[in-house]
């Protein structure tokens, strides 16, 4: 038994020396992606920094309260510039080529921490949740801080907007889930 606890201490001990463990203890958080990157049933792949993407009608959000899943209120997001998640698969061209194709398809968006959520095609095209769907990247007019940007999604008009809050945003995927 002695020797057990010993091994475990010695197994705990190393993970803890691990160089990558250790720069993000540092810094508390994930890499931030500079860019966004659209791939999957799209017919033109994109990648979209800050630059590209104020090449997009822009989208004001005065504020937007963030509820969690678990009904928290976790304050709120004010004063957003972004552009719709719908017009920036409109400019991929979603690869839909059968008239039931479109019913089938997910968006998955992905953060650097592994973050991962999904909206369905039809939420974005043809729900009223489509128009809330927002990619942001600034805040008062400065850029995100490093806690959510540079690239940040969220779901605004969904029950509760915590789960849908995408910080660090790094990929949207296009999925056909069904035959
Ligand atoms: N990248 C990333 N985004 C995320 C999360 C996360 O763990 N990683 N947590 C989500 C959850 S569960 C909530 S409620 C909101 C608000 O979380 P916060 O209180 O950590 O800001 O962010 C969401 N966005
Ligand atoms: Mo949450």
């Amino acid at each position: 038994m002695k020797k057990f606890l010993c091994l475990c201490c010695v197994l705990l001990a190393s993970l803890g020396a691990r160089p990558g463990a250790a720069a993000d203890g540092v810094s508390g958080q994930p890499p931030p992606a500079r860019q966004i990157f659209v791939s999957g049933a799209v017919q033109q792949p994109l990648t979209l920094g800050v630059p590209e993407l104020l090449e997009f009608p822009p989208q004001q959000i005065s504020e937007v309260q963030l509820i969690c899943q678990s009904g928290a209120n976790k304050g709120q997001l004010e004063n957003l510039r972004g552009v719709l998640l719908r017009d920036i698969l409109t400019r991929a061209q979603v690869l839909a080529p059968g008239h039931n194709d479109v019913k089938k398809m997910i968006v998955v968006a992905s953060a650097t921490d592994g973050y991962t959520v999904v909206f369905s095609w039809s939420e974005i095209f043809n729900s009223p949740v489509g128009d809330g769907v927002i990619v942001f990247f600034e805040k008062d007019r400065a850029p995100l801080a490093d806690n959510e940007g540079p690239i940040a999604l969220v779901s605004r008009l969904d029950t509760r907007t915590g789960p849908r809050h995408v910080r660090w945003l790094k990929s949207i995927e296009v999925r056909k889930v069904a035959d």
